[in-house]
């Protein structure tokens, strides 16, 4: 959902000049017939504007609205060399010079006679390439997110997740989960999931929520994230995948690979898989590794092999486990990238003092095996 932002404009600003279009005489301008057209306002909306990223979401596009008194044509200039005709005053339009540019948005409202007032806005647009969405040229690289976009998640690849789940996604978490870019914002390369002291959705805190199902789902392999983790108490910041028959196969049957946890005490990292025994009891075996500095940029790899899961810290082995065909685990799982606050799955209270914290994302990269 693109929350959208908008430029208006002020009428004294907009007259800048007025004339008569090409075929009239000199005599006609100052002749009584002549009807020129008044309060010329233009709208222009930058799509995927937001707070965070004014310069909108990196498509280019804008959307102009103008309006004024005794006009029944307009003339648009994007400064761009693009010139358009409208009848509506209404025209979309899309900048293609990649970076961040500011433009002159010119407007011209036509009367019946002809006869024309003009007005123009600055506008600033961030234009991002399809090469920023594209993944490095690795072998073995099936899949990646680099963040190298701005705005929300790339809805091609990621799932938001809103709300509180059932009883706070089955923990008692604390946090209402939003779709927006307070909560989920990629900028300057890399996904930041924002956890915030705010009065949300019935909740005290906001954070955000994305995963890959139906998008990403796959069996096997080496997953790397590079991330630097909050660092706040009662924070619970998660990188783990989840089996992708979770709706009909009820967790644990379905299985869940946690990556990288960090619960109350910040000297360590986890790496825990779940799932169900053939008896029918909840089973789980996790791993710990110290980690000095949590709240800098480090490297957390999975690697999935049939028989093995195991985990790394900057390449230092966190997690061994075997794995048989009583388990989930050669069924398909999917990514879920996730910032908890409290709960009763070890995160501990949230501070009293907590105003927001972040868990930043360089990028998640799938290689097969
Ligand atoms: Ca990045």
């Amino acid at each position: 959902m693109s929350i959208r932002f908008f430029i208006f404009s002020i009428l004294a600003l907009l007259v800048s000049c007025s004339g008569s279009g090409s075929g009239e005489s000199i005599d006609d301008i100052d002749s009584p017939e002549n009807i020129y057209p008044s309060n010329l306002q233009i709208e222009i909306e930058i799509i995927g504007s937001t707070t965070q990223n004014p310069n909108g979401d990196g498509s280019g596009q804008i959307s102009v609205t103008a309006t004024a008194t005794d006009a029944v044509k307009y003339n648009f200039n994007f400064g761009t060399g693009d010139s358009f005709d409208s009848s509506t005053g209404h025209i979309d339009y899309t900048f293609t010079q990649t970076g961040t540019n500011e433009f002159t948005v010119r407007v011209l409202a036509y009367s019946s006679t002809n006869d024309f007032i003009s007005g123009e806005e600055k506008i600033t647009i961030s234009v991002i390439s399809n090469d920023d969405y594209s993944c490095p040229d690795e072998s073995n690289l099936v899949w990646c997110d680099e963040f190298n976009y701005n705005g929300l998640p790339d809805d091609n690849k990621w799932n938001i997740e809103t709300g509180t789940g059932e009883w706070g996604w089955g923990n008692n978490e604390l946090q209402f989960y939003t779709n927006r870019t307070e909560n989920l914002d990629v900028s300057n390369g890399t996904l930041k999931i924002i956890a915030k002291k705010e009065d949300y959705g019935g909740m005290q805190y906001s954070s955000g929520r994305i995963m890959t199902h139906n998008k990403l789902d796959f069996k096997y392999g080496r997953v790397e994230i590079r991330a630097k983790l909050p660092s706040a108490q009662g924070s619970w910041p998660a990188l783990w995948l989840l089996g992708s028959s979770y709706q009909t196969n009820t967790w644990p049957l379905c299985g869940e690979i946690d990556l990288m946890e960090q619960f109350v005490d910040k000297s360590y990292v986890q790496t825990t898989l779940h799932w169900q025994n053939a008896n029918g009891s909840r089973a789980q075996y996790g791993q710990q590794k110290n980690i000095s500095d949590p709240t800098s940029f480090h490297i957390y790899t999975l690697e999935w092999q049939p028989g093995a899961i195991r985990s790394f810290l900057d390449g230092n082995q966190i997690f061994v486990m075997s794995t048989n065909n009583s388990m989930p685990f050669d069924e398909n799982f999917f990514i879920i990238l996730n910032f908890a606050l409290g709960g009763n799955g070890g995160a501990g209270p949230v501070a009293a003092n907590f105003v927001q914290d972040v868990l930043e994302i360089d990028y998640v990269r799938v290689y097969s095996n």
